[in-house]
């Protein structure tokens, strides 16, 4: 019979009894001391579940929503001065990175404060308007696979150790939350867009 985490045992994580009950306290909610108040919002996002299987459930429903979506419909800003649908997902990608980058150093037991990034210049910077969506969407589905790789590495006493980025006392755990609920509100937030677009 499966138990609460099959994809966890298919990678061979938790084998012990032990090992799978203090895996599976990681991977539950961060509490709110690991995260700061800019985070808030975005892991209040996150739905109760194991983490690693909201990231990979995710993935599926953003490549399905922008399968659906023409190049122009992903080409349009929404708004003057607001990010097309191209560029949301160039920082999507952007974001990722650096977020799963923090979890990396963090969890091998880094304690080098790390610095932050302009979001908006990294967004005039990428390009992403003059991309195709296929090219993106492929690139987003990649960076969100080696996230996935790269949380299911950590070993259990890794997912509650903490570090500084941007000033912001952080827990690995909370980062795999930012990650997922991050990429929530922008999904959130293009669907809404479109609906009103559209209408
Ligand atoms: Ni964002």
């Amino acid at each position: 019979m499966p138990g609460p985490f099959p994809l966890l045992e298919r990678a061979g994580i938790g084998k012990r009894a032990d090992r799978n009950d203090s895996l599976s306290d990681m991977l539950t909610r961060p509490e709110r001391n690991e995260y700061s108040d800019f985070h808030a919002d975005y892991v209040a996002r996150v739905p109760d579940g194991n983490v690693i299987e909201i990231l990979e459930k995710q993935l599926k429903e953003l490549q399905a929503f922008l399968r659906t979506l023409s190049e122009e419909q992903a080409e349009k800003a929404p708004a003057p001065g607001k990010w097309s649908v191209k560029q949301v997902i160039g920082h999507l990608c952007d974001g990722e990175r650096v977020l799963a980058y923090r979890a990396m150093r963090i969890a091998r037991g880094d304690q080098t404060p790390l610095a932050g990034y302009e979001q908006d210049d990294y967004v005039r910077e990428s390009n992403a308007s003059q991309r195709a969506l296929a090219d993106l969407v492929a690139e987003h589905e990649a960076v969100r696979r080696s996230t996935i790789a790269l949380f299911k590495g950590f070993p259990p006493q890794a997912w509650l150790r903490r570090g500084t980025a941007n000033n912001a006392e952080l827990s690995v755990r909370a980062l795999a939350y930012i990650t997922a609920g991050h990429e929530q509100r922008h999904l959130e937030l293009m669907k809404n867009q479109l609906s009103v677009a559209s209408r």
